[in-house]
């Protein structure tokens, strides 16, 4: 009988020790995934451009939207769809901070403007009028042969040129985010 107590206080000893690495490793994930979420929802807010891929292509987090440079040319209008099949839109430029921030891809990039409907009347791809611009000096100056948007002169703060649609450019794709 002193054989069985002896086995059963081992094995009491065993399971107790057991208990407390599983609550350990529970404790040490619990508080891992709580500081990823406050890490996550830090760089959402910040206002600083900072890179953070979501597992699904290269998103870059800044202000409360998520961007997308394509890789490849396409028209405005492909360019367009290919931002609607990823559940985003092309870059619709509501403030200076966004402004800049396109500024800093260096690229001439597609964004979602057109005045394809009325030639003058400059909508974003939302439906919205653009109020606020950022042309470059003498743009926009294509009439109806130019009825698309691009960020082309990033050099300076007003890059926007009005370009034809049809040309095969590399675009910029903006998912709305709730911070
Ligand atoms: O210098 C601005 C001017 O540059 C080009 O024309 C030479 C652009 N054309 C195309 O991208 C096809 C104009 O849109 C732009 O205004
Ligand atoms: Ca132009």
């Amino acid at each position: 009988s002193e054989f069985i107590k002896k086995s059963y206080c081992r094995a009491a000893v065993i399971l107790l020790g057991l208990l407390c690495l599983f609550l350990l490793i529970g404790f040490i994930t619990v508080v891992f995934l709580c500081e990823y979420k406050k890490y996550v929802i830090s760089m959402l807010k910040s206002s600083q451009p900072k890179l953070l891929t979501d597992c699904q292509g290269n998103w870059v987090a800044f202000s409360d939207s998520l961007y997308q440079v394509s890789l490849e040319k396409k028209s405005w209008e492909e360019s367009r769809q290919d931002c609607l099949q990823k559940g985003a839109h092309l870059m619709i430029i509501n403030r200076r901070e966004e402004q800049n921030f396109v500024n800093q891809f260096k690229k001439s990039l597609w964004i979602g403007l057109t005045d394809s409907e009325t030639d003058g009347r400059w909508k974003w791809v939302d439906g919205t009028r653009m109020t606020t611009s950022y042309w470059n000096s003498g743009e926009p100056n294509g009439g109806r042969s130019e009825n698309c948007g691009e960020v082309r002169f990033y050099d300076s703060e007003n890059s926007w040129n009005d370009a034809p649609c049809s040309i095969e450019k590399f675009w910029i794709c903006e998912k709305r985010v709730s911070p």
